[in-house]
């Protein structure tokens, strides 16, 4: 579920360092979320200033924040993205694994991550841990979501349909299913759990990534700081 955490200021770091990253001719994976929402702005930017690009959206979250950027749009059919830029919920401090799907837009994000040839994740410096510890988000078709709730029971989990704010009943993803949202404690073998949870009949799409993406980039009030995947810890980062 999504907890709004961490300085605009920062996010806009992260965002707008990712879209310095796009080149002439690219196409590019548009990621969901707040943060990404700055890298989509700054490409946009780039756009009416003679950049050709054309943007992939993972959402239709996405895709309106792209349109109103001015961007062009295309999508898996037409060709594979050079480059996707999205945000993360948690990300561990050393490693590969992180968590979306706060937006429940993680089906789709995966997607085009891993169509991608670049994966680029922008966050704020608040969503770093030395655990995963979030609920995990799970789409799930409507159909199976007791059986899906039974099955995260019996391998230790706590599931929780996640309730719509502005609207009566669940959230509907974009692909028309639930979500919900699994609690385990502290993650320590996410690679395990993601198997499990892709093994579920009637999930859709887990929003465990591991080994998905390929460059951090961390905003912060006063910069941004660029590491590769898998990541080292920092004392004291
Ligand atoms: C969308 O489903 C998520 O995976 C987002 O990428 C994630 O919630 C990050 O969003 P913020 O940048 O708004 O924190």
């Amino acid at each position: 579920m999504k907890e709004r955490t961490g300085s605009e200021v920062a996010k806009r770091a992260a965002g707008e360092h990712a879209a310095t990253q796009v080149e002439e001719g690219m196409c590019v994976g548009l990621g969901t979320g707040s943060t990404a929402a700055h890298a989509i702005r700054a490409l946009g930017h780039r756009a009416a200033n003679g950049l050709t690009v054309q943007g992939i959206p993972t959402s239709l979250g996405a895709r309106a924040i792209a349109r109103e950027a001015g961007l062009s749009l295309t999508d898996l059919d037409e060709g594979l993205p050079d480059l996707v830029i999205d945000g993360a919920d948690q990300v561990e401090q050393a490693g590969t694994a992180l968590i979306k799907g706060g937006g429940a837009a993680h089906t789709r994000e995966k997607v085009v991550a891993t169509a991608a040839d670049r994966v680029v994740i922008v966050i704020d410096e608040t969503k770093l841990v030395d655990r995963l510890n979030r609920s995990i988000p799970l789409e799930v078709l409507p159909a199976a979501q007791p059986v899906v709730a039974r099955e995260i029971r019996s391998i230790g989990g706590e599931p929780s349909l996640r309730a719509a704010r502005a609207k009566d009943g669940p959230v509907v993803t974009d692909n028309g299913n639930l979500v919900v949202d699994c609690a385990f404690g502290p993650i320590d073998d996410p690679e395990t759990l993601a198997g499990m949870l892709a093994a579920m009949p009637g999930v859709v799409e887990h929003g465990l990534f591991c080994d998905v993406g390929d460059e951090l980039i961390v905003g912060t009030e006063t910069g941004v700081s660029v590491e590769s995947f898998p990541l080292e810890s920092h004392e004291g980062r």
